[in-house]
Parts: structure tokens; sequence; C-alpha cells
């Protein structure tokens, strides 16, 4: 799979694909991050990509020009699956979304910045909008970072058993269970009796049980 990122700030991006799991996406050829520099398709002087809103107000807009520049030379060499805007009034993102895109292709993201890119844009070349949740972020880079992150995961043959998708929270609507390590007893603090019983079956209900009281406690909307 292939994701390609379209940002004014690229060098945001440098650090959060080479380490870890992501770096091991990488590596195995599962996964192509490219991060392409929005500036460097601007016939504007001074590699602007922005300007000032029509009918006036604060805050700058992102030119239609260069993005489509962009995004039409980069369909020079392939296909793209979905093209996502990142923006904060975009469809809150979550597991599902993650998996649904885990089984694509590739993806192309484009970073927002300042008050928003010309709704043209939006219109003709954006397939998927996309918000990480109820906040705002300066620009769209550290969005599109959670969603390479969540999606890169989840592709086949990036995790390994003891990193398993399957358990994770949300995959199934349930938050995860409690989890421990050694020392068996730290400062007095002892992990629960059943852990340490050998039996499956016992440890498996033990888990499920604490998944629900926890999600029914923080997070009950998840079981509706
Ligand atoms: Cl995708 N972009 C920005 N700028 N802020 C956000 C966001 C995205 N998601 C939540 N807040």
């Amino acid at each position: 799979m292939t994701i390609d990122i379209i940002s004014v700030v690229p060098d945001l991006l440098n650090g959060p694909f080479s380490h870890s799991i992501m770096k091991r996406a990488q590596d195995k050829g599962l996964l192509q991050v490219n991060v392409i520099n929005l500036r460097a398709y601007t016939t504007y002087a001074r590699a602007q990509v922005d300007d000032y809103p029509f009918g006036g107000g604060a805050g700058m807009v992102m030119m239609i020009e260069p993005l489509v520049n962009a995004v039409e030379d980069l369909q020079k060499n392939k296909i793209y699956d979905d093209i996502i805007f990142l923006t904060p009034d975009g469809e809150t993102f979550h597991q599902k979304m993650a998996n649904a895109l885990s089984l694509k292709n590739n993806l192309l993201m484009i970073c927002g910045h300042y008050k928003g890119v010309d709704q043209r844009f939006r219109d003709h070349f954006v397939t998927k909008e996309i918000s990480i949740g109820d906040y705002v972020l300066s620009g769209g880079e550290l969005a599109a970072a959670v969603l390479t992150d969540a999606i890169g995961r989840l592709i086949p043959g990036v995790l390994n058993d003891e990193t398993s998708a399957l358990s994770d929270s949300f995959q199934d609507n349930l938050l995860a269970p409690p989890v421990y390590t050694r020392p068996e007893v730290y400062r007095s603090w002892r992990v629960p009796e059943v852990l340490m019983s050998g039996n499956h079956r016992l440890i498996e209900e033990w888990r499920h049980e604490q998944s629900i009281s926890r999600t029914a406690a923080r997070r009950p909307d998840l079981l509706d």
C-alpha cells in the first residue's frame, strides 16, 4: 500500500514513520509513505500557496492551483482509491474507517492549513474529508500521521502475533482489558490471581469481564 501526503510543512512528517511498527511496515515493503511538499507545485512568487479569502475575513485560504498541480502530477503515476482531506470539519475518524482504509492500495492525503482550502478543490478532487476529533490543530499533518499509523498497522503482515490488532481497544467496540507483567508483586501490589492460574478459559472470561466493566465506566456510548 502507498500513502502519499501533500503538506506545506513536510518536515513535520519526518519523524512519525521512521520508527517502530511504521518503520517495520516500510522495511518489509508492505507500506510506502511519501511526503510531497506542496510548495514545489506553486507557480506563484516566493512559493506562495495561500491567499486572502474572497469576501474578506480573518485568515488565509489555500489556493486551488498548487493543489491541483500536485494531485494531477501524482495521478500520472498511480490511481488513488481515495483522496482524503484532513480537516476539523470532516467525519470523525474511528477504527472501522481505519479497517476499511487498510484494504486500499493507494491513498492520497492532503493536509489543510490556515483557514482551509478553496472549496472548489474539495468539491472536485477530494473523496473523503476526515477529522481526528473535536479540537483544532494548526494543520492536518499530525492528523495525517495518526491516520497513517492507524491504517498502516492493520495491513496484513505488519503486526506479528504479539502485537496482533485483534485484541486492540475498539476492534470489537470494547476497550482492552488491563495487562500486567513481571514482577508478580511490586510494593505489595499483586497481579490479579486469575492471570497466574494458568487456566486459559478463566483468564479469557476475566479479560472479557474487565473489558465490559471498563467500557461501561469509561465509554458507555460504545455499549449502545
Ligand atoms: Cl484533520 N485538521 C486540523 N487542522 N485540526 C483538526 C483535525 C484535522 N482533526 C481534528 N482537529
